[in-house]
């Protein structure tokens, strides 16, 4: 196996920041050391708490902020938080991640997936070697994680920004999708139900669907690109966090500001200043922080044995309260949630 200087890097500041946590988290027996090899049946006392994050890709401000509520919650249960991940948001990236976490034995592997089927071999064999993985964000074939920790429906996601489209174009025109890469699971079912969401929408057509892979220059060209081919664009959806505010920060410059619209899942940091300058009226998205935060409680309950990841299963997710696990072994957080002009400012993530 190869490992980039980026992995070594990564390495050595996730190893500091389990020797921070072990100093400081207090509440971890034995200086919160991950016990090689626990069962999922372990008393939870000796449970292996060592929680892994495994995001798309680093440098990402929406996985640093799911990072920072996976750290928080792992903090509050007294286990071990660290993050790994490539910087490119490709499968064959993460499969070098995730075999390393396998030697490591770490407790739980918490990954939003670059591919649902391309990670699934180094994952089934992280579970043989008894390790508990959990996605989140994107996740892979059901039958190769233990639990998924669900944003929101995918229906729910595809609505709200149809929705938010069709309000802005007045319902008629062409639209087009800026999207992250090409084989994300999580873009893909979204993609999917948009579009059959559009067959509520006659008037309007979509007329194109490219792909940033989540890096904000790559999405800022094709944002450029997108305009120049179609020269009736009325609006654009980027169900990603990267491509919208690369895309804003193209059209707030542009001919085409306030005259194509753009919306799609966005972090009101990053969009904020596209809000107030009106290049962006309206966009959607859950709370990373709670995202990560939850999925690092339902790791807990998966590794200490709390729950087998079975319907109805029900845990404790700390100040998100009581949840349970759904078909398909799946975790829900909520509803997607639209920021505007008018409630933006009262949000910092
Ligand atoms: C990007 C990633 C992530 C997606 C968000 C909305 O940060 O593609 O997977 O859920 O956008």
């Amino acid at each position: 196996m190869k490992f980039g200087n980026k992995f070594r890097t990564v390495a050595v500041v996730a190893i500091a920041s389990l020797a921070l946590a072990a100093g400081c988290g207090g509440g971890g027996d034995g200086g919160g050391e991950a016990a090689p090899g626990a069962e999922a049946s372990a008393p939870a006392e000796d449970a292996n708490l060592a929680i892994t994050f495994l995001p798309k890709n680093l440098g990402n401000p929406y996985f640093d902020v799911s990072a920072k509520g996976g750290e928080a919650a792992v903090k509050e249960f007294g286990g071990t938080f660290a993050e790994v991940g490539p910087a490119e948001a490709t499968p064959d990236a993460q499969v070098s991640y995730i075999n390393t976490l396998t030697q490591q034995q770490v407790g739980a592997i918490v990954i939003s997936a670059n591919d649902k089927q391309a990670v699934c071999d180094a994952l089934t064999e992280a579970r043989d070697a008894g390790v508990k993985v959990v996605t989140f964000d994107s996740d892979t074939n059901p039958d190769c994680r233990d639990l998924y920790v669900n944003q929101a429906t995918a229906e729910g996601i595809a609505k709200v920004q149809i929705d938010m489209i069709a309000e802005q174009i007045g319902d008629s025109g062409e639209i087009a999708i800026l999207s992250a890469s090409a084989n994300a699971t999580n873009q893909n079912a979204w993609i999917e139900l948009m579009k059959k969401e559009l067959a509520n929408h006659p008037n309007i057509k979509l007329v194109d669907t490219v792909y940033g892979n989540d890096k904000d220059q790559e999405s800022f060209d094709k944002t450029a690109a997108l305009l120049q081919s179609h020269p009736e664009l009325k609006g654009i959806i980027s169900p990603t966090t990267v491509g919208i505010a690369a895309a804003a920060r193209y059209l707030s410059t542009s001919k085409a500001k306030g005259k194509v619209a753009l919306t799609g899942l966005g972090t009101p940091n990053q969009m904020r200043e596209y809000v107030k300058d009106g290049t962006v009226k309206e966009f959607a998205l859950w709370n990373p922080e709670d995202l990560g935060y939850l999925s690092a409680f339902a790791a807990k309950a998966i590794i200490t044995g709390e729950i087998k990841g079975d319907e109805g299963d029900k845990f404790t997710a700390g100040k998100l309260g009581e949840k349970s696990v759904g078909a398909d072994k799946t975790v829900l957080l909520g509803d997607p949630f639209k920021f505007n002009k008018d409630n933006i400012d009262q949000f910092d993530f």
